[in-house]
């Protein structure tokens, strides 16, 4: 059977929960279309979230690996076309700030995702599952995460499928926040199975 690397993320910022977290505890060890899952979370920091993506691709030598963050404020399941060689945002959980950053020094501007994101917004919408290609990671923890994973596997010649998908803020998340676009854990775990299914 083959392994997949799925990963969620911490709190960060004012958000009180980041339902990746959730989602990657719900589908740890479970078996999806021709994957075992095996599941980690993230901390949201520029200095520790990708080398724990590392860590753990070294540890399980997956044969794909998908990485979930939240992107509060979008109102539907949007995997990344691409990262860019920056970081720039506001500060993470370690209290860092960047500002024009290159990720890699003189690295290549930008990886585009090695998951099939195509296949993955057709089935999802056919699920019924609100969905749309994100041209844009941003330049926070998620983009330098997806860039330095995708630049990680190409140094090291590992011809896996990676990337990175954003979901929307969870229903629990919305109640304070009542212009907050929202969908629910159980929807966001169907996604899950679907965009496996479909890998
Ligand atoms: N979302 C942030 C970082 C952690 C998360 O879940 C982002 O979009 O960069």
């Amino acid at each position: 059977m083959k392994t997949i690397l799925v990963t969620g993320f911490e709190p960060f910022l004012d958000h009180e929960d980041n339902p990746t977290r959730k989602i990657a505890a719900a589908i740890d060890g479970e078996v999806i279309g021709e994957y075992k899952v095996k599941a980690a979370v993230l901390p949201v920091t520029f200095s520790g979230a990708a080398g724990k993506v590392k860590e753990k691709i070294e540890e399980i030598n997956p044969d794909a690996v998908i990485m979930l963050g939240l992107a509060a404020g979008r109102n539907r399941i949007t995997p990344e076309r691409v990262a860019i060689n920056c970081n720039d945002g506001e500060v993470d959980n370690d209290g860092v700030k960047k500002q024009d950053e290159e990720i890699v020094e003189g690295g290549p501007a930008a990886y585009f995702s090695t998951l099939p994101i195509r296949p993955f917004v057709d089935r999802l919408t056919g699920a019924g599952i609100p969905a749309a290609i994100s041209n844009t990671a941003g330049t926070y923890v998620c983009n330098n995460i997806m860039y330095q994973t995708l630049h990680y596997l190409g140094e090291r010649g590992l011809s896996i499928p990676a990337g990175f998908v954003h979901v929307p803020a969870s229903h629990q998340m919305a109640l304070t926040k009542p212009s907050l676009p929202s969908m629910s854990e159980e929807e966001m775990l169907r996604a899950m199975q679907v965009m496996i299914e479909a890998m």
